[in-house]
């Protein structure tokens, strides 16, 4: 997979905050470059954001600092060596600080940049840094090689925290049955199908069965978990091969499982014990909006056993999921502000070894849905005929494109995700001031693929 270093517009300085209480300076500085911050290490950055969110609201701007745009990581001071390479050529070697870092790889452009690091605890570090500025660059563990072989990662999150939908996103179809009301109730393994196959195959109960179609292997779900949830019972675990695997997964296999905190009981609570022991790969889901709750402590705290002890240390990913209700909510007009929040509270509990990124599992799936609906996979042919048919015919901007498509699926309830692509579009003008003309840049904003590049590069074999 290639690694990407652009996502939302970049700064193009990097800056020290010096003086904390120095909002005006802050904004002044903002109006004329978008920089990036960075933050002593000593600080807190999601305390410091809500300073500015207050200086804000006393200040007499018209124009808010846009704290959506804002972008600001910790200056981690480097204790042990850390380089800057272009493919496998040093550019700069002995950086002290991660502002020096920061520097270089503006200087450096848009290369094949990647860093090497001694340590696993300061790759983390770094990454978390990057993950705050939006920017994925792989860092690399001298003398560590990525272990390529396929393993299993593990979705674990409290109910209803899109864990099945963060599946679908992964995998780029909605496979599983995610839904507001219909629990996942068993483990489900997805995995690459065999080279020749051309169906979704199902195993259940020892026995396998085809689906022609996603639909089908849906409509086969939602009546298994309906009729699980009617009994209000667990169901066997089943396995699911796809011919379409996606491949950065590098093979490895992605296992579903229930919410931690189903009122139904023991039930959930057994698979997912069951299965945290046997994967080498945990993302943990959490919603973004409710700060960590007990219930996602709680299972968290288990998690957290079974990769961090006396044998085995293997970093946690956290998707905070729901990133997209930001606009919707006055106080959180940063992702970085909660996703620094909760770093702050698990390390404050003595977590370490652990990421937090924010994603949108539901901007993923249907982002993914209307570019199959605007774009439908194309043989060879045609799309050979759609690249030459970009020099002769002008191309529709993606929101006429939208406004068709819902006129075109009026009465069906694919208009639902229509009207959410176009709201989340609009919020995008509105407080990131992009605008997307042309569906395949809608991957630009897509938080996921931070995800899917950390996944490339984390995922172990046991
Ligand atoms: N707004 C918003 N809704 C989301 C997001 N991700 C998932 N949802 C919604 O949350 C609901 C639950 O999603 P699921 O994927 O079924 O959650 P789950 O964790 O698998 O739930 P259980 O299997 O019951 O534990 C669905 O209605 C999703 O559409 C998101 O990023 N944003
Ligand atoms: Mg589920």
């Amino acid at each position: 997979m290639k690694p990407f270093t652009k996502i939302l517009p970049q700064f193009k300085d990097v800056k020290l905050v010096t003086n904390r209480d120095n909002y005006e300076e802050i904004y002044q500085s903002e109006q004329q470059s978008h920089s990036a911050w960075l933050l002593d290490e000593t600080e807190l950055i999601w305390e410091f954001i809500e300073e500015l969110a207050e200086a804000d609201d006393k200040s007499s701007h018209d124009k808010p600092l846009n704290l959506y745009d804002f972008y600001i990581a910790y200056n981690l001071k480097f204790s042990s060596d850390v380089s800057l390479l272009n493919k496998s050529k040093v550019l700069q070697s002995g950086l002290k600080d991660f502002s020096e870092l920061l520097n270089a790889v503006i200087r450096a452009g848009n290369g094949e940049l990647n860093i090497l690091v001694t340590s696993d605890k300061l790759k983390l570090k770094i990454l978390q840094q990057f993950i705050y500025l939006r920017i994925f660059l792989p860092v690399i563990v001298d003398g560590q090689t990525h272990n390529q072989a396929a393993g299993e990662v593990g979705i674990f999150g409290t109910k209803k925290a899109g864990k099945s939908a963060l599946i679908n996103a992964l995998l780029g179809n909605e496979y599983a049955v995610s839904s507001p009301m219909l629990p996942t109730p068993n483990k489900v393994t997805y995995s690459a199908a065999n080279k020749d196959a051309k169906e979704i195959s199902l195993t259940y109960k020892n026995s396998a069965q085809n689906f022609h179609t996603v639909n089908d292997l849906q409509k086969f779900l939602t009546e298994k978990n309906s009729l699980a949830n009617k009994n209000s019972e667990t169901l066997d675990e089943m396995t699911i091969a796809l011919p379409d695997f996606p491949a950065f997964l590098n093979g490895a296999r992605l296992i579903d499982t229930p919410g931690s905190n189903f009122a139904a009981g023991k039930g959930h609570a057994d698979i997912i014990q069951k299965t945290l022991v046997e994967v080498p790969n945990a993302v943990f889901v959490m919603n973004y909006s409710q700060y960590l709750t007990q219930d996602e402590l709680k299972l968290f705290d288990e998690i957290y056993k079974q990769f961090n002890n006396a044998k085995v240390k293997r970093p946690i990913l956290i998707a905070l999921n729901r990133v997209d209700e930001i606009f919707d909510s006055e106080e959180s007009k940063s992702y970085e502000r909660v996703a620094d929040y909760i770093h702050y509270r698990l390390t404050a509990l003595g977590y370490e070894n652990f990421l937090v990124i924010g994603v949108s599992v539901i901007q993923a799936v249907y982002f993914d849905e209307i570019t199959r609906l605007i774009e439908p996979p194309a043989t060879f042919f045609e799309r050979m005929i759609n690249y030459f048919k970009k020099f002769f015919v002008k191309p529709v901007p993606l929101d006429e494109q939208l406004k068709k498509l819902k006129t075109d699926l009026r009465g069906t309830d694919k208009v639902s995700v229509v009207v959410f692509v176009r709201n989340i579009l609009t919020d995008f003008e509105d407080f990131h001031s992009i605008v997307i003309n042309n569906v395949r840049d809608l991957q630009k904003i897509n938080r996921i693929n931070y995800l899917k590049c950390l996944l490339h590069n984390f995922i172990q074999n046991r």
